[in-house]
């Protein structure tokens, strides 16, 4: 746990203004959010059999209509991956922040796990949709129907079927092509745009129309804080920069805030 001065010291000192001064926060999390529970990015995330595969075509109704039992497959294995994974110490951070008395923090999402939830968070918003809420691909209804668990290279697995009409039971995330929950998506932009301050997390920013949440604030003022290790596409976008993981960044700004004492 790192002290609190070392923490103080660790944050830019423009950010940490801006974060003390913040009663409503709006944190957009990408998957490099849970880079550090060892589950891959989204352009990462294709090791082993999966490797020769591009995630973003994967990812779609015609890989679906293609080959149920392959995208199936992918997503077990990738539900499997994030099932054994444990959130990390920037989710726990994030849960924390949530916590303190006069901020209303709202985490919204491109990622598809459930990292932010099992460190006590609450999630404003699941943009892309959530790994684990299954539903029949066919008359759309809910399924209980569960991932098996995938430990080795299996490249076909047969989806479950609906138990009222049969069809096929697909994950219920966003594929490329497809409509952002409409609710999600308004309450993420609406959160942004009233926010005192954004926080773009672990994004590429590359994947729309997400990547136009943080220039959604920007255009209303909102001051606009980027962490993450490598340059994106948001980068110019905002208004600070910090080059550092989400696990060390937000551990160490939630423990300066802890510690900070008020402007004079
Ligand atoms: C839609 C769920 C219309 C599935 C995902 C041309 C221009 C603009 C847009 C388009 C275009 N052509 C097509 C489009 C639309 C398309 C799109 O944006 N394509 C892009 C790629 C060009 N968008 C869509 O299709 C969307 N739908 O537009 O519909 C419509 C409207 C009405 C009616 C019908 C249709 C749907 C997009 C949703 C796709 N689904 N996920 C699944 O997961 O399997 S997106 C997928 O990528 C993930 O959700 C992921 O969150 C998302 C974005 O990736 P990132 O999170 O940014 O992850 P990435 O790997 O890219 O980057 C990781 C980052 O983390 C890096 O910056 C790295 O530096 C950083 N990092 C690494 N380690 C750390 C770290 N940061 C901090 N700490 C660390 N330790
Ligand atoms: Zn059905």
């Amino acid at each position: 746990m790192t002290s609190l001065t070392d923490a103080t010291d660790q944050v830019p000192e423009a950010i940490l203004d801006l974060a003390r001064g913040a009663a409503r926060v709006c944190v957009l999390t990408g998957a490099g959010m849970s880079a550090e529970s060892g589950i891959p990015t989204f352009r990462d995330v294709q090791v082993g059999l999966w490797e020769r595969f591009d995630p973003a075509e994967l990812a779609s109704p015609q890989a679906w209509e293609r080959d149920h039992a392959q995208v199936w497959a992918w997503y077990a294995w990738r539900a499997s991956l994030v099932r054994r994974a444990a959130p990390n110490a920037g989710h726990e951070a994030l849960a924390a922040w949530q916590r303190r008395p006069g901020v209303d923090l709202a985490v919204v999402t491109q990622n598809v796990d459930d990292l932010h939830e099992r460190a006590g968070a609450e999630v404003l918003a699941h943009v892309h949709g959530s790994l684990f809420t299954l539903r029949c691909a066919r008359c759309d209804r809910p399924s209980d129907a569960a991932y098996p668990e995938v430990t080795g290279p299996v490249g076909h697995l047969d989806p479950p079927v609906c138990g009222v009409c049969g069809g096929p039971v697909r994950p219920g995330v966003v594929w490329f092509g497809e409509a952002l929950p409409e609710a999600d998506f308004l309450a993420g932009a609406d959160a942004a745009r009233e926010a005192d301050l954004v926080l773009v997390v672990g994004t590429s920013g590359l994947v729309h129309p997400a990547a136009t949440i943080p220039h959604l604030a920007g255009a209303r003022g909102v001051p606009v804080v980027e962490v993450n290790p490598r340059e994106t596409a948001v980068s110019e976008a905002a208004d600070e920069v910090w080059r550092a993981p989400a696990a060390e960044a937000l551990p160490a700004l939630v423990a300066a805030l802890a510690g900070a004492t008020p402007p004079p």
